[in-house]
């Protein structure tokens, strides 16, 4: 069959994102069938996809929905819309069969099965959709294909997880220049799977809890194509890239084996890491650290079952600043446990944090299949999953919302290293500016003073 695989994000805060999902997707099937990749952030958008629908003819489009909406608590956008838009502009050009598969879409898959009209759905894995093409072109029974939804027939979970994948990246598809233009940065995984357990968040549920490891020297393989391809920077996507020591050191080991040069960053939890572990990875490329901290309250932390406490954080900032990287620190403010004597423990912690860039998320986003869900239905903040559509937050029962964000931004002062959200569109002009000059990477170590 004729598949065209279509990413469907055009969202560029903080920056554009390489639509990774559809090289796995697409290696899955191309034994089998003929794959195109239409990215909107690519050579012509939406505009151009009429066209190519036209000249490709496929029988099944599957789009790719990463994201629901900006998570911005101050600027709330939802996709649903845009989303509304381009899968009319596919029906306005073709009668193919219309799958849909992503992140975004296996958070909260019904409202987008049912506001997008689509024939199927894959959760979870899209490698899974070789099977679905198969019952398809077959007339076999697509229903009972794990995490295959279709219209009227709902799965709660996407598993079972796949114990092996492979990325089919292809330096020559036309949307790969898009990326390498502006900031040159691409991405790559090395394992998928996060088994952790903290309340609110959603990729146990989109990736499985079991973590399943691609082989070192295939990730520095990789890491060595994207390299050649013209990558300057590349951002490794795992859950926690820490969250297994053994592994992450052979990718490093691999990485130096093999000549990798580009610098990279990744997300990392703030856990007391083994000796001089910050010193191998900024030998291995490490360039950039994300720490998902959340809170320096260990009481917040124990409510939100963050698996460690805010002396460890700390002691891994330190360890990662002494190695010489870039350090970033995530907070999740507001959540349930949060007081106004926890915000002060916070705020009071944060200032121990030098020369890093700490970004505020005032705000906890409610996600289906998470325990902070449940939570929200008990206290009667939301009713159903479809109210979750539009960005919906948490508010901790003990302190306002608008207080929160006025503490941060009276203590941040207007210091530049200070942000609140992931800065929106403010802050993604502003790296569009240092990319169209050359720079590279997530570049939030320009401010730091
Ligand atoms: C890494 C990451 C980032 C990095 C990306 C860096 C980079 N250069 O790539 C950074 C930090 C920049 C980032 C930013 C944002 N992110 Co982010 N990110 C992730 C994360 C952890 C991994 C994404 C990834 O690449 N996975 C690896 C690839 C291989 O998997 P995949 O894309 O999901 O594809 C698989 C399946 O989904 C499926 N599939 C994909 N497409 C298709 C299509 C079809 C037809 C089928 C059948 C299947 C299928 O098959 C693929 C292979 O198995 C996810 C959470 C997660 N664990 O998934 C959040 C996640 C995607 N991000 C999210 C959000 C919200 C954002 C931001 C809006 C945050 C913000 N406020 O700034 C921005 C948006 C950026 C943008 N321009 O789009 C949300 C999306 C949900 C939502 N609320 O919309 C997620 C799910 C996290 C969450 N909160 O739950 N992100």
């Amino acid at each position: 069959m004729k598949v065209l695989l279509v990413s469907a994000n055009t969202h560029k805060d903080p920056y554009p994102v390489y639509p990774l999902g559809l090289d796995y997707v697409a290696a899955a099937i191309a034994g089998d069938h003929e794959v195109q990749i239409a990215d909107m952030n690519g050579p012509g958008g939406v505009e151009s996809l009429g066209e190519t629908i036209r000249g490709f003819s496929p029988d099944v489009v599957g789009v790719s929905l990463r994201n629901i909406d900006n998570t911005d608590v101050e600027d709330p956008i939802g996709f649903m819309g845009s989303y509304r838009d381009l899968v009319q502009a596919i029906r306005n050009h073709s009668e193919a069969l219309l799958v849909l598969g992503g992140s975004g879409f296996t958070i909260n898959p019904e409202p987008f099965m049912d506001g997008l009209k689509a024939d199927y759905g894959v959760l979870g894995e899209g490698e899974r959709l070789g099977l679905l093409l198969d019952a398809i072109e077959n007339h076999k029974d697509a229903a009972a294909i794990p995490g295959v939804v279709m219209p009227g027939l709902r799965k709660p979970l996407p598993g079972p997880w796949g114990e092996e994948f492979h990325r089919g990246f292809c330096k020559d598809r036309p949307h790969v220049e898009f990326y390498l233009r502006r900031g040159g940065m691409l991405n790559l995984q090395t394992k998928r799977g996060c088994g952790y357990r903290c309340i609110y968040c959603t990729y146990p549920h989109i990736e499985g809890r079991a973590k399943r490891f691609v082989a070192p020297e295939k990730v520095a393989d990789t890491a060595l194509q994207l390299q050649a391809a013209g990558a300057r920077y590349f951002f490794i996507t795992d859950s926690v890239f820490n969250s297994d020591f053994p592994h992450n050191l052979a990718v490093a080991r691999a990485f130096r084996k093999a000549g990798v040069s580009i610098p990279w960053g990744a997300y990392f939890m703030p856990v007391g890491p083994p000796p001089n572990y910050f010193r191998l990875m900024a030998e291995a490329g490490l360039t950039h650290v994300e720490f998902g901290t959340e809170s320096l309250s260990d009481r917040v932390l124990s409510s939100y079952q963050k698996p460690f406490k805010a002396q460890e954080v700390i002691d891994a900032h330190q360890e990662a600043v002494d190695a010489g990287l870039h350090v970033a620190h995530f907070f999740l403010l507001g959540g349930p446990g949060e007081t106004s004597g926890t915000l002060e423990e916070t705020l009071g912690g944060v200032e121990k944090l030098k020369k890093s860039v700490l970004f505020f998320f005032c705000g906890m986003r409610i996600y289906p299949n998470t325990k902070l869900f449940g939570l929200a239905l008990e206290e009667g903040q939301i009713s159903n999953t479809g109210n979750v559509m539009e960005p919906v937050f948490y508010r901790s029962p003990h302190i306002d919302a608008a207080e929160i964000l006025r503490r941060v931004k009276s203590q941040g002062g207007g210091r530049i290293n200070w942000v609140v959200g992931s800065g929106g569109r403010k802050t993604a002009k502003t790296i569009e500016r240092l990319y169209e000059r050359g720079h590279t990477g997530p570049l939030w170590e320009h401010l730091v003073r």
